[in-house]
């Protein structure tokens, strides 16, 4: 992020220590942009991207945003700690869209081209392979915290149930513009929403999780599943998902909304 894009969230409760932490990570990332040698530059612009996606040009281009982008791909995993390094009490953050009690009548809603929507139960979910993540969660407001999620793989979800293309074809990297570029999702109650680039969505360690430390997720962490994406700040990291869709536009964003880079990569 550039330093005039700095997040606006607010920041009463933020202590000052933090404010700075945020500030002099941001201008570490401001002096990388700036250091890069030409000869990394000329390579980022011209590799290839991992799934080869032809997107449309963004009409402001952010030069860090870019390179976010470039340096994050399928096989740059973010780093992973023990069970032990875990917070046995994880922090809690963020209460939009989770006032109201859970639906008694959830289920997980997945929009589909040309047909009905999906609806599907947690033991949908469970059905697949079981994934566990541990790794160093950040929110933009200065803090993070090593954190034990488990849950499915978003990649493994959209494959099993033929999602994310507009073909209904499994995604494949074979046929990069049958994926659509993003992905949306949102609470029940619409009150929080983000959008994800289809590239993170892919991500192996991206999860839908329904576990922390072990246990079922409890209400105030996004029961009964939410997103975890760790090359994306916590605002990304949507809780109780209530619907998700595929767009080739931006889907509409809590935070973008509210002044926030949308890409917020890591
Ligand atoms: N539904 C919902 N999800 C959300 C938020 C929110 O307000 N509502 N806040 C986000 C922010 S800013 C952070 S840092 C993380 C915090 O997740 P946690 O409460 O499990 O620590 O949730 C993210 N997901
Ligand atoms: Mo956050």
């Amino acid at each position: 992020m550039k330093i005039d894009d700095e997040p606006k969230l607010p920041e009463s409760d933020a202590p000052e220590s933090a404010i700075r932490r945020r500030t002099l990570r941001s201008f570490g990332l401001f002096a990388l942009a700036a250091t890069v040698p030409f000869g990394v530059y000329s390579w980022i612009k011209s590799s290839p991207k991992v799934l080869g996606m032809k997107k449309p040009l963004r009409r402001v281009l952010d030069a860090n945003e870019q390179i976010a982008r470039t340096y994050f791909s399928n096989t740059n995993l973010v780093k992973t700690y023990l069970r032990e390094e875990a917070a046995k009490q994880p922090r809690v953050n963020g209460f939009d869209g989770l006032r109201a009690p859970l639906p008694t009548d959830w289920k997980l809603q997945i929009d589909r081209p040309n047909q009905e929507p999906l609806l599907l139960t947690m033991d949908d979910v469970r059905a697949l392979p079981k994934q566990e993540l541990i790794y160093d969660f950040k929110c933009v407001e200065g803090w993070s915290q090593i954190q034990h999620w488990g849950g499915v793989r978003l990649s493994d979800f959209l494959e099993r149930y033929k999602l994310g293309t507009k073909s209904g074809n499994v995604p494949t990297p074979d046929s990069p513009t049958d994926l659509y570029s993003f992905v949306g999702m949102e609470t029940p109650d619409k009150g929080y929403y983000v959008g994800i680039d289809m590239e993170s969505a892919l991500h192996p360690q991206t999860l839908l999780a329904y576990e922390l430390n072990g246990l079922p997720i409890n209400n105030q962490h996004g029961a009964p599943i939410r997103l975890i994406i760790p090359h994306k700040y916590g605002v990304k990291n949507l809780k109780r998902i209530g619907r998700i869709f595929f767009s080739d536009t931006r889907p509409r964003d809590f935070w973008a909304e509210r002044g926030y880079d949308y890409y917020l990569g890591l």
